[in-house]
């Protein structure tokens, strides 16, 4: 059984975060763990606000000893974390246990709200993560952050930054452009440090798409473990969060989700 481990926070709706990651590791039939940095609840009396409550440190790397120290994974990835101590804690860890396929989605603001999470974040995500990432997957938002590239508002900028990304120590870049970028289709950018490939697949009209960003790199994770080269696992996850948005469902008035079973639901 290959195993996987998400680093990451809980959504407590269910959509985004590590209950993403776990049911798409689960779609893929890989054996999900998970440490949790963060929980976020949605405030149903203030519009949805996102309430975040980080976890302690020491709790945090009690988990991650669980898991690297006790189990063992084929890939891990790792989503919000909240300060930059957990930052920083995280890439200890990672060193530590000397991990493998690593994949780092720079989780910095959740859909529906354009809160970041902290600030202060992107500069410790920079130095202390993409060192450590086999592929880091940023949104338009978070590559513009981490890139210093802004706006990025065309495909030509969003290689440039990829670029940039590249030589910040990520091994393998991929920007989700999605229906950013004024292209006909959707369009994420991947790039290995030598080539660019292009994503494209048809732009689905949708504002169902809570959990997009964590459940592509949840995919991507569980592809890797399985043994998939960087650019295959890519090339999967985008098949599979490209259904999972085409059958996304409304969770209430505030937000609807992408449907994680999409490939295999009949209904
Ligand atoms: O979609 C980003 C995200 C990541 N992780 C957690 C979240 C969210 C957005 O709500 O709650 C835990």
């Amino acid at each position: 059984m290959f195993k996987a481990l998400t680093i990451a926070g809980s959504d407590t709706s269910g959509g985004a975060g590590l209950e993403a990651d776990l049911k798409t590791f689960q779609e893929f039939s890989v054996y999900g763990m998970a440490a949790i940095t963060v929980i976020v609840a949605q405030n149903p009396k203030t519009g949805w606000a996102h309430d975040v409550y980080p976890v302690d440190l020491k709790t945090i790397e009690a988990q991650i000893d669980t898991v690297l120290g006790g189990i063992g994974v084929d890939a891990l990835k790792t989503g919000m974390l909240p300060s930059e101590e957990i930052i920083r804690l995280v890439a200890r860890k990672l060193k530590e246990y000397g991990a493998k396929n690593i994949v780092i989605d720079p989780v910095m603001v959740c859909k529906g709200t354009d809160e970041v999470v902290n600030p202060v974040a992107a500069d410790a995500i920079k130095t202390e993560l993409l060192p450590l990432a086999t592929i880091t997957t940023p949104n338009i938002f978070e590559a513009a952050q981490l890139s210093g590239v802004r706006p990025l508002d065309t495909v030509d900028k969003v290689k440039e930054a990829a670029k940039i990304i590249h030589s910040l120590g990520a091994q393998n870049v991929l920007i989700k452009g999605g229906r950013k970028l004024g292209t006909a289709e959707a369009v994420d950018v991947f790039y290995d440090g030598k080539d660019f490939e292009l994503f494209q697949t048809p732009i689905i009209d949708t504002t169902y798409t809570h959990g997009a960003g964590c459940t592509t790199a949840a995919a991507i994770t569980a592809n890797l473990a399985k043994g998939l080269s960087v650019r295959d696992a890519v090339f999967e996850a985008k098949m599979f969060i490209t259904a999972a948005i085409a059958r996304g469902f409304k969770l209430n008035e505030y937000v609807g989700a992408v449907r994680h079973s999409a490939l295999r639901d009949r209904d």
